[in-house]
């Protein structure tokens, strides 16, 4: 075991020394990579030793002006150097020292990942690299020279334009890089292999030229011609919505296939995971096309929100993250479906979310005590981020946001700067008080609010009583209230708007109005309605916060059939199944959908409608999302079974409407046009339900639908269809799959993941040998991902009640724990929340979370989760 340190928020000092610039030199070799690292410091006030980071390096050499520096005049110690003396004015410091790369499995730093030499320096990897200020409030102009083997690593990248470039006699090539942006060292990139590369031009608003390169492995640019498109519509869109431009002559995007997260915006220079760049129709499903879309669009808005304005310190990610993913869901949004957009993020914070904010990693989004900074790239701080910041856009409207943002840009370009500093510019902006909202940004756990409707019909008036609780979470036991924005509408019994009027009501730009919920209680009261009304409240999800608000069900119908907007009719149908969801659970009675029920949803499938919207209202909640109801002793199998049991009723009572939309469908070639992705997810939810109650007939139909797909869409969902509902053609279609995708990682990460997220009893067989494929490399971690990941969230088979499955995944976190500490900290999130489930559940846990705890060497990140799981730091 280890004793890892924590580091506090309120500790922030600003910066000693102050490095204004910085000249790299890299002699790459895959065992002894030579880094030559010559920087101007400035010293801040007067101070007699400067201490810098560095781990996982060697020293060669170090000269402070021009002199050497003995032994003596330095100490190391496995995380820093220390110099004893420094001058107090600015003073050139010339470090030597040698790498690894091939060594490094961690991902962090520089490193090799297939032929190819990468970095990736966020949140604190340039420390890997060299010895450094590595913090993201020391912002240099960076040069970079980069000399390697001509012949095997024809491209030398770093971040900025390419000055100089030359042939040396030996072999080898070299390529100077500078960056005229100063920026922390978290935003530097290098990469040096053989590619082929996809080249085009973009011309920003004002004229400038920019070129754009992608590079792939040699042989796949035909797959990457999607990626390019969505850069140049990220381009134009930053600028026509934000009125923000490129600011280089060059950006680059790089695909290599080992790398911890999704991708990385490094100035100039994006690293990319390979499974966010490739994408053909063959290999790709819609969803990967639009999850390449978005996070291509994320990393470049990050050009402006998190790199030309960045953290002041990492405990501020949000500021970056939260408006960043703000940002990438409004482009999704404009270019694509807006409700489909907007039900997905709903759905991430309700399954994931709402359960990491009450979990013993809860931390606010902008957290105040952190260990290993990799564990804090969190659904939290990013997509809670991200709810945060539209808040902000719903009480601020789309006109007072971008005047604050055009604030923000104006006060802190080239400055890294808090989350307090952006809230600041919205609030000056608009001269709007933000005080109680900027609670937001300090309390964890998900509040409820609770609504209790009362109608006068003499009167006329509507009462609406809000209420509202955060409950305790680690280290915060008491919790003010919070600023939420409720946006709500009306509707009479047969559907029809009312007009709502009380002077703390605003008409909304949604369409929708606005009450601001700021205290712990508030009353609404609404004059001349003149008939009981249907009240949609959050609607759009217009906080995230859990709804307390008793609705009947002839309510919710209400609302499915007529609401304006088409969040609020997928509401409607969520709100409809968790009512008959939990009431199984409880009563522990068989689930029985009602008749009227049954028959709105049938009049939903046939009515003119967008099928993408169709398909989501027929995907009831997951075990995950209905799990959050339970804060201890999760019934999982009761929750299963009644999930189940209403999947089942939908299928046997829809059962001609599914027919008629499979028999009557249209294949035509496979394009990516909103209208044909819409149409294909409704086509296999209704492929699904059909299977689920007709599996001998359908079978076949599966598989031929799988055997006939031009596209990887519907060969997924045939696949996915006949592995989770174990129909006759199952192995057959597994078989075909593997042959064919074999060599194809990204596909065949695919047919991992159906395998591990099937509910079936064996699974926990079927992950450990497919643990053993030829084609599982341990060491990467998409394949992790794609089946130890996906496995930890197949809620029945994980927690098997014999523990088998606690103690495979605590095997490979054990594997990983020297080779890969974030990826090994990814995998043991399910393993912290014991305490959510029976006794015998509790035990088995806890014994797989105190092996782990008495590993040699334990890594930090996993140090962090076990120990606040385990309540023993
Ligand atoms: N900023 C990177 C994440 C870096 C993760 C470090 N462990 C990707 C992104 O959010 O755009
Ligand atoms: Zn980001």
């Amino acid at each position: 075991m280890t004793a890892s340190t924590a580091k506090f928020r309120s500790d922030y000092r600003a910066p000693e020394f102050l490095i204004p610039r910085i000249d790299l030199t890299f002699q790459l070799d895959e065992e002894r990579t030579i880094v030559t690292n010559r920087m101007l410091v400035v010293p801040q006030q007067a101070q007699p030793s400067l201490r810098l980071h560095g781990e996982h390096l060697t020293l060669q050499q170090l000269e402070l002006n021009g002199e050497l520096l003995s032994p003596d005049a330095y100490r190391i110690t496995d995380k820093h150097l220390e110099i004893i003396q420094v001058p107090a004015t600015p003073f050139e410091l010339v470090i030597t020292n040698m790498i690894n790369p091939l060594a490094n499995t961690a991902l962090e730093g520089l490193y090799k990942s297939g032929g190819a030499f990468c970095t990736q320096c966020e949140a604190e990897g340039f420390r890997r690299i060299t010895y450094y200020l590595d913090r993201p409030d020391v912002l240099a102009e960076f040069t970079t020279t980069i000399i390697a083997n001509k012949q095997r690593y024809p491209y030398l990248l770093s971040n900025g334009n390419n000055i100089k470039q030359g042939d040396n006699n030996d072999g080898t090539h070299w390529v100077t890089w500078h960056d005229p942006h100063p920026k922390p060292a978290y935003l530097f990139a290098l990469v040096a292999g053989d590619f082929d590369v996809l080249t085009d031009n973009y011309t920003t608003c004002s004229g400038r030229e920019v070129r754009l390169e992608l590079f792939v492995d040699k042989g796949n640019l035909k797959q990457a011609e999607f990626a390019m498109t969505s850069l140049k519509n990220s381009m134009r869109w930053d600028e026509e919505r934000f009125g923000l431009e490129y600011d280089l002559d060059i950006y680059m995007i790089v695909a290599v296939d080992f790398f911890n997260m999704g991708a990385m915006e490094n100035k100039g220079l994006n690293v990319f995971n390979s499974r966010y760049v490739l994408a053909d129709a063959r290999t790709a499903t819609d969803q990967d096309f639009l999850n390449v879309e978005s996070v291509i669009g994320h990393e470049y808005f990050h050009n402006w929100t998190g790199n030309r304005i960045t953290c002041r310190d990492w405990f501020q990610l949000s500021l970056k993250e939260g408006l960043t993913v703000f940002r990438d869901q409004e482009f999704s949004s404009d270019l694509g479906s807006r409700a489909v957009n907007r039900i997905d993020a709903i759905r991430i914070i309700r399954t994931h979310q709402f359960n990491e904010d009450a979990s013993p990693m809860a931390h606010p989004i902008r957290p105040d005590k952190v260990v290993e900074m990799n564990n804090f790239y969190t659904v939290t701080v990013y997509n809670k981020g991200a709810e945060v910041i539209r808040m902000l856009h719903t009480l601020l409207g789309e006109q007072g946001f971008q005047a604050g943002m055009r604030l923000y840009v104006e006060r802190h370009d080239g400055q890294a700067v808090t989350c307090d500093d952006f809230v600041a510019a919205m609030a000056d902006a608009n001269k709007f008080n933000l005080d109680v909202f900027k609670r937001w940004y300090s309390q964890a756990g998900t509040p409820t609010v609770t609504v209790t409707q009362d109608y006068n019909e003499q009167a006329q008036t509507l009462t609406l009583k809000f209420s509202q609780m955060t409950p305790a979470t680690p280290g915060q036991t008491s919790k003010l209230p919070v600023h939420i924005p409720v946006l709500l509408s009306a509707y009479s019994q047969s559907g029809k708007r009312l007009t709502l009027v009380n002077k703390n009501l605003r008409d909304h730009e949604s369409g929708s109005s606005l009450f601001e919920l700021t205290s712990e209680y508030q009353t609404l009261e609404i004059r001349d309605i003149p008939e009981r009304p249907v009240v949609a409240l959050m609607e759009n999800f217009s906080a995230p916060v859990k709804l307390d608000a008793e609705q009947i069900f002839a309510d919710s119908l209400v609302l499915l059939a007529h609401a304006e907007q088409d969040v609020t009719r997928w509401e409607a149908a969520q709100h409809i199944y968790v009512k008959l969801i939990r009431d199984a659970v409880e009563q522990k009675q068989p689930l029985i959908l009602p008749e009227s029920v049954a028959e709105a949803f049938r009049q939903f499938a046939q009515a003119d409608i967008d099928p993408a919207l169709k398909a989501l209202v027929f995907t009831p909640p997951t075990v995950e999302e209905i799990a959050e109801y339970y804060p201890t002793e999760i019934p999982i199998d009761a929750i299963f079974g009644a999930v189940y049991e209403l999947r089942q009723q939908l299928a046997a009572k829809l059962l001609k409407v599914f027919a008629k939309v499979w028999d009557t469908r249209v294949v035509t070639t496979y394009k990516l046009t909103g209208d044909d992705i819409a149409n294909r997810s409704w086509l296999h939810t209704a492929l699904y339900y059909l299977a689920l109650q007709l599996p001998e007939q359908y079978s076949s139909v599966v598989a031929n639908y799988f055997k006939q797909a031009d596209n990887m869409t519907a060969q997924q969902s045939a696949l996915q269809i006949a592995v989770h509902l174990k129909l006759a053609c199952k192995r057959e279609l597994l078989d075909a799959f593997e042959q064919q995708w074999l060599d194809t990682p990204l596909v065949l990460d695919k047919w991992f993941a159906i395998q591990a997220s099937t509910p079936d009893a064996s699974v926990v067989e079927t992950v450990n040998s497919l643990q053993h494929h030829a084609k599982f490399d341990r060491n990467n971690p998409n394949r992790q991902y794609a089946l130890f990941a996906t496995f930890g969230r197949n809620m029945t088979q994980f927690h098997r009640i014999d523990g088998a499955g606690y103690k495979m995944t605590s095997e490979m976190i054990q594997y990983l724990n020297d080779k890969n500490p974030q990826v090994a900290a990814r995998l043991v999130t399910p393993l912290t929340q014991w305490r959510r489930f029976d006794q015998q559940r509790q035990q088995l846990l806890k014994v797989e979370l105190e092996k782990l705890q008495k590993l040699p060497n334990l890594a930090a990140d996993l140090d962090e989760k076990i120990s606040q799981s385990l309540g023993s730091n």
